[in-house]
């Protein structure tokens, strides 16, 4: 009893560091940041409580010049805000999905022992804002993403960053830290078509990317937003790859790492590095001194990927030449993608709100534009599905005998063996955030399109097969 009152007043005058750097100490909130930039080191001592309010929007953003894609991200931009917090700090993780959003979202970060990575417990509908805590056992560099079905989609679209768990000791102090991250994107078009590009299901499932980038688009990283640096300084980049499924070759063209991190991990595992691989769901952190000014070129060395589909980065780094480092014909060399500059496009703000609906033109028109919002990018924009992931609604037998359970599919998703047309399906189709107006006025435009012909769905059926549901 008196040893743990002693030790309790040892601690309590905070002379005793060591071997108790394990208590948590205060609070904080987490200092989130947008890529390139990272956090602030954290120069603590101790363990505290760090408060994570991370934000899920659905928005739509250029994937490169005149090529718009609708991303679902964390902190609305891709990749996810970067989380940098201390080995043993007690982290509360608020997860917030905007009311305005359509999907369920949930998170799970590579840093939690615990089900899922926390995805179980952090599962929230558009709305709502989910809680959990996780203490940070183990220090590194990790990835963390989206896991709510179908996940390799919410991937795909956008759902991932990287959270930081320094060690006790901290990192060695450099004089610049920068955040990257690789990924991989599927569009309907190809590579440089202009306009709003939905999702590609079966080119995701084949692995034949149309877009390879770095930091969420083409173009993210060169010119103007070229990461900027000066001759003799160290930089650190945290390097992250969320795929969802290519493996980078992670290169800067120009210089050599002069340590890596292998894998996120703690330890520097080598030295003097060329080309340093990252998996897809890992990271990578990699550190070099600048000798000689130059614009350095960010590439993933799987070469085809950078100079057609946009893997181009930059590090303009200034100061003096050291000819005897490097002699010789110098400048910028301007790498641009081959294929990528298209025009402009007009920004089509498709109003969001249900409008107050009356002719039969206009319903259709307003079930229309839900449906190009929120489903085609699984059930495809010609209404044909995707085999074996997305069921077909054009001619649906499914769709069409049961307009009851039509509505309830909207209403509250659909999971579970069904039969579409003599083909089966064992999907995830989410609990979708829409309006009375939408679920009617979307029924009655996928009842009246892509070959089919039913009778309108109204607003007062929703309502009460809502009603009846609850
Ligand atoms: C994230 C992907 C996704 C989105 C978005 C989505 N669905 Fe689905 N939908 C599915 C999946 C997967 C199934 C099959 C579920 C199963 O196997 O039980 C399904 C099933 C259906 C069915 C019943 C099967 C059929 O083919 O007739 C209908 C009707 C339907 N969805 C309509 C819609 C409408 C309308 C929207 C937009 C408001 C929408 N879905 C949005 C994935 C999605
Ligand atoms: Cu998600």
């Amino acid at each position: 009893m008196f040893l743990v009152l002693l030790s309790f007043l040892v601690t309590a005058c905070g002379r005793d560091d060591a071997g108790k750097d394990a208590e948590i100490r205060g609070e904080e909130k987490a200092v989130l940041t947008h890529a390139p930039a990272v956090p602030p080191p954290i120069s603590r001592k101790h363990a505290t409580k760090v408060i994570v309010d991370l934000e899920v929007r659905e928005v739509l953003q250029e994937l490169a010049p005149g090529v718009q894609y609708t991303f679902w991200t964390f902190g609305g931009k891709v990749p996810g805000q970067f989380i940098r917090v201390r080995e043993g700090d007690l982290v509360e993780f608020h997860l917030h999905n905007h009311p305005d959003n359509k999907m369920p979202h949930n998170i799970d970060l590579h840093a939690v022992t615990g089900p899922g990575g926390g995805a179980e417990a952090s599962l929230t509908a558009p709305g709502h804002s989910s809680t959990f805590s996780f203490t940070a056992k183990n220090p590194g560099l990790y990835v963390y993403h989206c896991a709510t079905a179908p996940v390799g989609m919410h991937i795909a679209n956008g759902m991932y960053g990287l959270i930081l768990v320094e060690p006790k000791e901290g990192l060695p102090k450099v004089d610049r830290e920068f955040y990257v991250m690789q990924s991989d994107f599927y569009t309907k078009g190809r590579h440089g078509e202009a306009g709003l590009q939905p999702f590609d299901m079966e080119k995701a499932i084949q692995e034949h990317p149309d877009y390879v980038v770095f930091n969420g688009s083409v173009g993210a990283l060169t010119g103007e937003n070229a990461l900027q640096a000066k001759v003799g300084e160290t930089v650190r980049l945290f390097v992250g790859n969320g795929g969802p499924n290519m493996v980078s070759s992670f290169h800067v063209i120009g210089e050599i790492f002069d340590r890596v991190y292998g894998e996120g991990g703690v330890k520097v595992n080598q030295e003097q590095v060329q080309t340093t691989l990252i998996p897809s769901g890992g990271s990578t952190v990699v550190e070099f001194k600048l000798d000689v000014p130059a614009t350095y070129i960010l590439v993933d060395h799987s070469i085809f990927r950078a100079f057609n589909k946009g893997a181009i980065g930059m590090l303009k780094v200034s100061g003096d030449d050291h000819p005897a480092i490097f002699s010789g014909k110098q400048g910028d060399l301007t790498y641009q993608p081959e294929g990528g500059a298209i025009q402009a496009m007009p920004d089509d703000k498709a109003a969001d709100k249900a409008p107050v609906v009356q002719s039969r033109e206009e319903w259709m028109k307003h079930g229309a534009r839900v449906y190009a919002q929120v489903c085609a990018a699984c059930h495809q924009v010609d209404g044909k599905g995707v085999p074996q992931a997305f069921p077909p609604l054009a001619k649906s037998d499914f769709l069409m005998a049961d307009k009851g359970r039509s509505i309830d599919v909207l209403l509250q998703g659909l999971q579970g063996p069904i039969t579409v047309n003599g083909e089966k399906y064992d999907g995830v189709m989410p609990k979708l955030d829409l309006s009375d107006a939408d679920v009617a006025g979307v029924l009655t435009y996928i009842r009246n399109s892509f070959g089919n012909a039913g009778d309108p769905v109204t607003v007062e059926e929703v309502k009460a097969r809502r009603a009846k549901g609850k």
